[in-house]
């Protein structure tokens, strides 16, 4: 990376938006010459693109910045519509606009006036445009050979907000909601549309504001509070994101007083109709519903006798005049199961409740599948419901709040997790079937698909609590738009943007965030095993935390071995949830690979993996060494001290000591409570307690 400019993220709040004037002499002067905007503002989102581009104009040049309808000068930066706007058509050839799809942009320089020209089909695209020439001016890129074209790969984007109207965030790890206090909607909407910019700036394009567990309150957002959330719709609107609520599927009990939510009675239906008629008076683009049902207490059509296609297309029906979506989560399980009933296997709730019911649903349904079985592990095998039904809409749903990956007091980089599943060959279609066609829709042909993911802020001044996890929102917005962008690309835009691409910063940034999620991993629950944390809250070890617990998620290790047998063949059936070539790896723990081991098979601490050591071998060294690794992070980021103000430089000091202890505290727990099970000792004689 060549050397640029130091960026001063100072508190963090402006996160990867700074738009800092560079040091002078250094290769984003050419920018400089800048300073003139042309475009004839149609709608408020293009307003907001107008707005952004004057505003990083002036951070990054420090000039002041004009801006007309007509070219008065060059060079200057045009944008337009295709078709509405003769200057962006004289600019950008007829072929490469026949290639900007509606959320895409193109953006060309021409050689001789060295105007920047940014079209696109929608205001929506000019935005993503706009945000997407900042981010070249803003990494030191050159200007007078841009000519490019992008599409959003993913037509749903999502966000979704677990936060809850009292304040709280469930899962939250970066402070208090943004949206909600004192069970009202919040009157700080400055930080809304800060939020909105954010997202906006990385191509998120839907959100839904309230978790989805919904409590009593909140069900009200859906009658009393419709003009606060009209008023934050139309802020997400300016920045092209369609609002979504997340519903409570009582709430016809709750809020009108009927005897049951039964999705086929009459009254039932009428009241959902009657709700969404009022939701778009108040909110005319208004995205559609997120539904939890029948999951974790929540209630739902298992109630009445009726399944989730049942309750699912109730409410598309009541949404579908206005081009409403429900978005209907999968994560369906029994979470009251008796820990000595070994053939009840969470793993396999979502498919075996949904499979069966592909073809049944509306086709404003989208089902929301979470990437694993169970539930957003540092490790778990791929969904097998993903692409299990040809004839039904669906999109992934990641966690970038890291409830169960240090909780934004450790650094975990997600993106190359994320990369991972998205790049898994589900071998549905035959070979060449990854996660990410079927999530883009273009495996299946579904109008509805893409990505969701949980978020991961608060009312923290830096947004996520530790400012390195800024890179897991940006990256998650990144990989929405386009999963073929590399983890290191998406992580040295994002160092870049944040802290600047000046060495030895960059390089140290970029080797911490791609290594961090293997040191997570190395120091927690081994291959593949998950949980080993704290009941409720999650954080911290705790090895048989859930082992004797209604939750389903167990490890089952005794003084021979441990891991839960999925196979067909002796344990739960599992694998037989893939398709052919994937069922045939798990099954054997031959071919299954390491990482994944004990997630499919209950295997001898002897077992040989195919690094040539043995599972209780593996898990001593993965242990002191992650530990280690953890400890060298907290160096590392010593050596940038001096290349960035105290303050950055603090917030992230503070939080990698408290993980470099805390590895230590897990590296402990699993390696003592291993040897004392398995009285097998450490090959290489380290203490364990
Ligand atoms: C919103 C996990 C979390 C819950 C969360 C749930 C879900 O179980 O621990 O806090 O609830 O997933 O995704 O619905």
């Amino acid at each position: 990376m060549s050397t640029s400019f130091a960026y001063h993220p100072g508190n963090g709040y402006e996160a990867w938006l700074q738009y800092r004037r560079a040091d002078r002499g250094t290769n984003d002067e050419r920018f400089t010459e800048y300073h003139h905007i042309v475009a004839s503002v149609q709608d408020e989102v293009m307003r907001s693109a107008v707005d952004e581009l004057s505003d990083g104009l002036k951070g990054i040049t420090g000039r002041s910045v004009s801006i007309t309808e007509d070219a008065v000068s060059t060079p200057c930066i045009l944008l337009g519509i295709f078709g509405a706007s003769k200057a962006i058509d004289q600019a950008i050839d007829a072929d490469t606009a026949r290639a900007v799809k509606a959320e895409g942009f193109a953006i060309q320089t021409d050689s001789l006036t060295r105007n920047i020209a940014v079209g696109a089909a929608t205001s929506a695209g000019l935005l993503y445009g706009v945000f997407h020439l900042l981010r070249i001016m803003g990494a030191g890129g050159a200007a007078d050979r841009l000519s490019l074209v992008e599409n959003p790969v993913n037509p749903l984007r999502m966000i979704n907000q677990w936060d809850n109207m009292d304040g709280s965030v469930e899962r939250g790890y970066a402070g208090k909601s943004i949206f909600f206090e004192n069970n009202r909607i919040t009157g700080n909407l400055e930080r809304i549309k800060d939020y909105a910019r954010l997202l906006a700036s990385c191509g998120i394009n839907a959100i839904a504001i309230n978790n989805v567990n919904v409590h009593r309150v909140e069900s009200r957002l859906l009658t009393e509070f419709l003009p606060e959330v009209a008023k934050l719709a139309e802020i997400f609107r300016s920045y092209a994101i369609k609002l979504f609520l997340s519903i409570n599927y009582a709430s016809p009990m709750e809020l009108g007083g009927l005897p049951t939510a039964d999705p086929v009675a009459s009254d039932v239906r009428e009241w959902w109709r009657l709700a969404a008629s009022n939701v778009y008076a108040a909110v005319p683009d208004f995205g559609g519903f997120l539904v939890k049902a029948d999951s974790e207490h929540r209630p739902g059509p298992f109630t009445y006798g009726r399944d989730h296609a049942d309750g699912a297309n109730m409410l598309a029906e009541a949404l579908k005049p206005y081009g409403g979506i429900v978005i209907w989560r999968c994560f369906v399980y029994n979470c009251k199961q008796d820990w000595r009933d070994r053939t009840t296997d969470r793993a396999r709730a979502a498919y075996d409740h949904f499979r069966q019911l592909d073809g049944s649903f509306m086709d404003n349904v989208i089902l929301q599948i979470k990437n694993g079985p169970i539930d957003f592990q540092v490790r778990e095998p791929v969904s097998p419901l993903l692409g299990a039904m040809p004839r039904t809409n669906q999109m992934i749903e990641f966690q970038i709040t890291q409830e169960y990956t240090g909780q934004q007091r450790h650094v975990c980089y997600l993106v190359p997790q994320w990369k991972e599943i998205l790049d898994f060959d589900t071998h549905l279609q035959g070979m060449g079937t990854p996660v990410k066609r079927i999530v883009d829709g273009t495996v299946h042909g579904n109008p509805y698909s893409g990505f969701a993911a949980v978020s991961n802020i608060g009312d923290d001044t830096n947004w996520t609590g530790h400012p390195l996890a800024q890179a897991n929102l940006y990256g998650y917005g990144r990989l929405a738009w386009n999963p073929e962008l590399s983890s290191e690309e998406i992580a040295g835009e994002w160092i870049t943007l944040t802290y600047g691409n000046r060495e030895p910063l960059y390089g140290i940034i970029q080797d911490m965030l791609m290594s961090s999620w293997e040191i997570y991993e190395s120091y927690t629950a081994p291959l593949g095993v998950g949980f080993m944390v704290n009941p409720d809250h999650h954080y911290g070890p705790n090895v048989e935390g859930y082992e004797y617990s209604p939750w389903g998620t167990y490890h089952y290790a005794d003084c021979h071995g441990i891991g839960v047998d999925r196979t067909t063949a002796t344990g739960t059936g599992y694998t037989s949830q893939y398709a052919g070539p994937n069922r045939e790896m798990y099954e054997s723990p031959a071919t299954c690979p390491d990482e994944l081991l004990l997630f499919f098979h209950h295997v001898p601490y002897t077992h040989p993996l195919h690094s040539g050591k043995t599972v209780i071998q593996h898990i001593y060294d993965t242990h002191f060494e992650g530990a280690e690794r953890a400890e060298r992070l907290l160096a590392a980021w010593e050596r940038v001290k001096e290349h960035m103000d105290e303050e950055a430089f603090r917030q992230v000091a503070d939080r990698l000591a408290e993980q470099a202890e805390h590895a230590k505290e897990w590296r402990d727990r699993i390696n003592t409570y291993f040897f004392r099970k398995s009285g097998i000792a450490d090959e290489r004689g380290r203490t364990i307690y």
